[in-house]
């Protein structure tokens, strides 16, 4: 069939199954956007193009399908860095389609050139410029195939706009070639034979689940395993809610953040199975110290991984959902003895747990962050799909919302990317439309992305968002109080900050606010009462630390406020 190169954008988009793009118009994608107006697809126009990128990584991340967002070419397209930045760290699905320059002008410095697929190169787990209008259909069939298999990742397409108006002959292929490209979905059986073996041997074995389990859909044989072997676990920051972090199993969160078990669980265990984990700075801490009594196993999608960090004593590349069944099968001995084996490791670890919960100081004075989570988690049963903002607000949620379900916990690990929460909770309510979706932020947060509060309202979403308001920025504070003798460089906001509430109605949203304890519970309950977006300002109190904490570069035996001295 003959069509336009925008077109045949568009028409490939539809043989993808995409539902929804997040974008920006301008000059260089004209054409693509002439060709939406009159075809199924939806798109969401944001407001910003950092909030198209971000709003496709929370669709994605919510629904497990490849996000998707347009931009137009030079600042359009370099308003999407962090966004894909921020998606690449945390291996999320992405396409992102950008206008270019017309092929006879680029390297011109031509008016909003830039050269996007140099700048993404090392942000992108692949990127396209794309010189001759045939071949988009293949690139974006293969680009799609790339952001979703093996270890998942974006992906920039960048057409030229000539490219856009020329008319081909489309084709949409089959299949994919890519020499080059062969994600091993199956790993070595010999392999986990070895870690089963491992596993029989340990007297005290310890899981450490990351977001990979997530990612692969391997929660559910995850928790098979769990439940017939009994073996303790811990998870990553990005792991949260592939186990419920309910089960008395799970220790929590390990690392810089982590809890007193799960950091100590890591320090005495005598093998180590980390599974889709990265082990990256904030979890290990000082890398010479970390699980140092234990033998590593490792299994992960991206060869890469291994080694990269911790060394692995045993290693298995491999789809989690290959590489656990085949765990599974190969622990089918030790079943029997599910009940006893490691009996003694078992009543151990979840004594630390029970010795040294989480905690906090209550307050009938000032509103604690932490009550907030924890009231949020009653209101909500625990079962909102939650998003974050990064900073102190981003800990505690990780701390204290109890996630029972794998994607419902959005936020932005690897890079830390404070501006990601509004738009990624857009993302996500309108990839789970039927889904209550929370957003928990900080007003140093909320405010690098607030303009998207005009896209909630605009799609009337029911987006409920909660902005711990602290009028600092808090987690640098923290830092500067610990470390910095108390010396607070611009972490304050001046003049008492924002005005929350009048931000919401300015934009059309609902503004509520909470100053005192008592009426925190009331607000939450209001909002989500409340048909639409609404916006919570929550004034919390500034001068409080996330603990327990391991000093950047300590082991995680050395932990401020954790009984492990
Ligand atoms: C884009 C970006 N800039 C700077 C930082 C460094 N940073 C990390 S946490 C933080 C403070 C966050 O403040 P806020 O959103 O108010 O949350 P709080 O820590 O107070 O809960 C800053 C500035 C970052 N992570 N991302």
């Amino acid at each position: 069939m003959k069509m336009t190169g925008a077109q045949a954008i568009v028409t490939s988009l539809e043989k993808e199954g995409v539902e929804l793009i997040f974008g920006y118009p301008g000059g260089q994608v004209l054409p693509l956007y002439d060709a939406l107006y009159d075809c199924k697809l939806r798109h969401v126009l944001t407001r910003h193009e950092q909030g198209a990128a971000h709003a496709a990584d929370g669709y994605a991340r919510a629904t497990g399908k490849v996000g998707v967002c347009f931009a137009t070419s030079g600042p359009g397209a370099t308003n999407l860095i962090t966004g894909i930045a921020t998606a690449y760290m945390d291996s999320v699905p992405m396409v992102c389609i950008t206008g270019q320059v017309p092929l006879s002008v680029i390297g011109k410095d031509s008016f909003q050139e830039a050269d996007i697929t140099g700048i993404t190169a090392p942000i992108t787990k692949h990127n396209y410029l794309v010189k001759n209008a045939k071949d988009l259909p293949r690139v974006i069939k293969e680009a799609f195939y790339i952001a979703r298999t093996g270890r998942p990742g974006p992906v920039v397409i960048d057409v030229p706009k000539c490219l856009m108006t020329t008319t081909i002959d489309f084709e949409y292929p089959e299949t994919v070639r890519l020499r080059g490209y062969k994600p091993q979905a199956e790993g070595k059986a010999a392999e986990v034979e070895a870690v089963a073996q491992a596993l029989a041997e340990a007297k005290k074995p310890l899981f450490f689940v990351g977001g990979g389990v997530i990612n692969a859909e391997a929660a559910p044989l995850l928790r098979r395993i769990v439940k017939t072997h009994r073996i303790p676990l811990i998870g990553s920051l990005m792991g949260l809610g592939a186990i419920p972090v309910t089960d008395p199993l799970f220790l929590g969160m390990v690392g810089m953040h982590g809890t007193v078990a799960a950091n100590r669980a890591v320090m005495e265990c005598d093998l180590l199975v980390g599974i889709g984990v990265r082990f990256d700075d904030r979890v290990t801490g000082l890398l010479t110290r970390f699980a140092a009594n234990a033998r590593v196993a490792h299994f992960d999608i991206d060869r890469a991984e291994v080694n990269k960090n911790v060394v692995a004593d045993l290693a298995v590349v491999g789809d989690l959902r290959w590489s656990l069944a085949a765990l599974e099968s190969a622990m089918a001995d030790l079943a029997g003895e599910g009940g006893r084996r490691w009996e003694d490791w078992r009543l151990q670890v979840t004594r630390w747990s029970e010795e040294a919960p989480l905690s906090y100081q209550k307050s009938d004075d000032v509103i604690k962050p932490q009550s907030v989570i924890e009231e949020i988690d009653r209101q909500t049963k625990s079962e909102a799909v939650i998003v974050t903002d990064v900073g102190q607000h981003q800990m505690w949620a990780a701390q204290y919302y109890r996630f029972q379900r794998p994607r419902s916990f959005i936020t932005s690990g690897g890079l830390g990317t404070m501006g990601y929460g509004l738009p990624a909770a857009i993302g996500a309510q309108m990839g789970q439309p039927n889904k209550s979706v929370v957003l928990i932020s900080g007003d140093g947060s909320f405010l690098m992305n607030c303009q998207e509060l005009a896209t909630a309202v605009e799609h009337r979403l029911p987006l409920k968002m909660a902005i711990l308001n602290n009028n600092v920025l808090g987690m640098v504070r923290q830092w500067q109080k610990l470390f910095f003798n108390q010396r607070y460089s611009y972490t304050r906001f001046a003049n008492g900050g924002t005005d929350y509430v009048r931000l919401a109605e300015a934009f059309g949203a609902t503004g509520l606010r909470a100053e005192r304890p008592e009426e925190m519970p009331e607000v939450i309950a209001k909002a989500l009462a409340t048909e639409g977006p609404v916006v919570m300002d929550i004034r919390v109190c500034a001068d409080e630390n996330v603990l327990p904490m391991v000093p950047a570069g300590a082991p995680l035996d050395q932990m401020i406020n954790g009984e492990v001295k």
